[in-house]
């Protein structure tokens, strides 16, 4: 961008002058046109996907000078630059290839001269004969039983990639049963050891740095509730670590031939495609991990070589990015109308807002203009019945993506054809709302008086004009599931660099973690440092009660 700042260009201006004109129009008057559908939809025959974007408030020329600004960002070149093992995470001089992890075309990815993609490939080898054989019963616990209870240990990337795939891909598991553990509160790992058989249960640590306070501790306890019951010779037979940090994970205690390799060019929460997956592939085998991979591939390559008016990741991006920075809309929703896909706003949110929330640009200045929305969602029809009062009705514009499949993995009834009209319904309430003329028709037809029709006929009215995109599947398999995620990633890759700010950080995440560790003396009776005034009294209360010392 150089000297010239993103609201200075011709491109936000011309933006911002066609918003000065577009919020005077309704969907309503935007429908008029009988091929808006047409225009603004896109059909992915191959992995049989519909991304129908119409209902949101763009005319044609809105859409031109979104690409135009996307044009600005140069985003085909950061792309390449990303695809290509280029250290675009510019705070931490790191390479971003979680792209490389699911390269099925094997082509070489280079990093500083090396191929990333012989190591890759040698990671997944072990991945699947590690799978295979847990799964096949060709892996022992110490007493010589079949492992049937997986528990992940891990946190943030390390626990919500394969959790979320985990419970998407349910219908298709045949191995042995998985449990994520996450939290340092003690009653997160106490809940699921207490349904366990340290026998036939396997711990995966997974943890890119294997120094993570929450991950460290639970591993402890678990390790401690193993050998407390098989001695510590166990360990080598239910313990396997996913961790860059070897040096660690030897002191720890688990051999060296059970961990699972993991790279600095990894993210975090682009890292379910790697050993952190591992999970995944011992849940469903590693031919369904494999397909997740293609899915995933299949849409970088839709990314990386298509034009960018049909390119999914970046119009999901463009709409986004209008919303945020012209309508001051803060949030956005992800709305599946999967149950199977039940984690799958929560895994979004870290990848969204660890990604985008950040407020220093590529120049190392604070940017004058909004960033990463808040991400919000949880399953259709669930959420129905709790926020969507204010999707419809409130104060606040909250674009929804609403995520649907056509065909339903179990067949029961008439469940699916329900599920779906509301999948259907919902977008076309918020696009069009209810007017006040129907509403008092409608309470007039249903036998009110005048009086009360005119009182409670504000109260019904659905503005409508809220905008939504719709995202149609055929049918939740491994590959679509892959191909999904990938939409996402781009688009949060693609709003970084619109935004100009380092997608691949998470230095916001450090400060807390820091004053915790200072604090933790305190909590076990030493002196600590100074505080303000409510922290100090907060911890002085918590001290004296836990030790019953004051009422
Ligand atoms: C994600 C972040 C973060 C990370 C966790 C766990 O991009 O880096 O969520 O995954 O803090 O870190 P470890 O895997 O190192 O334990």
């Amino acid at each position: 961008m150089g000297k010239l700042t993103l609201r200075s260009t011709l491109q936000w201006k011309n933006l911002e002058k066609n918003y000065k004109q577009i919020k005077k129009l309704t969907l309503r008057e935007l429908f008029k046109d009988k091929d808006r559908y047409n225009k603004f939809s896109i059909h992915d025959d191959n992995i049989r996907i519909i991304f129908d974007y119409s209902k949101n408030i763009i005319t044609s020329s809105t859409f031109k000078l979104l690409i135009d600004f996307v044009k600005l960002s140069k985003v085909n070149e950061y792309a390449r630059k990303m695809f290509s093992g280029e250290k675009i995470n510019l705070t931490e001089k790191r390479a971003v290839l979680h792209t490389a992890l699911r390269n099925r075309s094997n082509n070489p990815v280079y990093i500083n001269g090396n191929d990333v993609m012989s190591q890759i490939n040698s990671a997944l080898l072990k991945m699947k004969k590690f799978s295979n054989n847990l799964r096949n019963g060709r892996w022992f616990g110490a007493t010589g039983k079949k492992i049937v209870d997986i528990v992940n240990i891990g946190i943030g990337g390390s626990c919500l990639g394969p959790k979320m795939v985990c419970e998407a891909l349910k219908y298709y598991a045949d191995g042995p049963s998985i449990y994520f553990v996450s939290n340092v509160d003690g009653t997160d790992i106490y809940e699921v050891l207490k349904k366990l058989n340290p026998e036939t249960t396997l711990f995966m640590i997974a943890s890119k740095t294997f120094t993570t306070l929450e991950t460290v501790t639970n591993a402890l306890t678990a390790r401690s509730w193993l050998t407390g019951k098989l001695g510590i010779k166990a360990i080598a037979n239910h313990f396997v670590a996913l961790s860059t940090n070897t040096k660690k994970v030897l002191e720890f205690g688990i051999d060296r031939q059970n961990i699972f390799e993991l790279w600095d060019f990894v993210n975090g929460r682009c890292s379910l495609w790697a050993s952190i997956g591992l999970s995944i592939a011992c849940f469903v085998g590693f031919d369904k991990f494999v397909e997740l991979l293609e899915g995933a591939h299949y849409i970088d390559q839709h990314f990386l070589n298509t034009p960018y008016e049909k390119n999914i990741p970046v119009i999901m991006a463009a709409l986004g990015f209008w919303y945020n920075n012209f309508f001051g809309a803060s949030a956005h929703a992800v709305l599946p109308y999967s149950q199977y896909l039940h984690v799958f706003s929560a895994y979004l949110q870290q990848n969204d807002m660890e990604s985008n929330g950040k407020a220093i640009n590529f120049e190392g200045k604070r940017v004058t203009y909004e960033t990463g929305p808040i991400i919000l969602g949880d399953v259709g029809t669930n959420c129905q019945h709790s926020f969507y009062q204010l999707f419809h009705q409130g104060t606040k514009l909250i674009p929804c993506d609403f995520i649907g499949f056509i065909n339903p993995l179990r067949e029961i009834g008439d469940h699916h054809e329900k599920l779906m009209a509301s999948y259907f319904a919902q977008p076309e309430a918020l696009a069009f709302g209810f007017t006040r003329n129907q509403v008092s028709e409608n309470l007039k037809a249903a036998g009110f008086s005048s009086a009360d029709i005119k009182a409670l006929t504000p109260h019904k009215v659905f503005e409508g004009n809220k905008p939504s995109n719709s995202i149609l599947i055929d049918k939740l398999t491994p590959k679509t599931l892959g191909a999904l995620i990938a939409l996402y990633e781009h688009k949060i890759f693609v709003q970084g660099i619109m935004w100009c700010v380092n997608s691949f950080d998470q230095f916001g995440v450090e400060l807390g973690k820091t004053l915790a560790d200072g604090i933790l003396p305190e909590l076990k009776g030493q002196t600590g440092k100074e505080h303000d005034n409510s922290t100090k009294n907060l911890i002085k209360l918590f001290n004296l009660r836990r030790n019953n010392m004051i009422l």
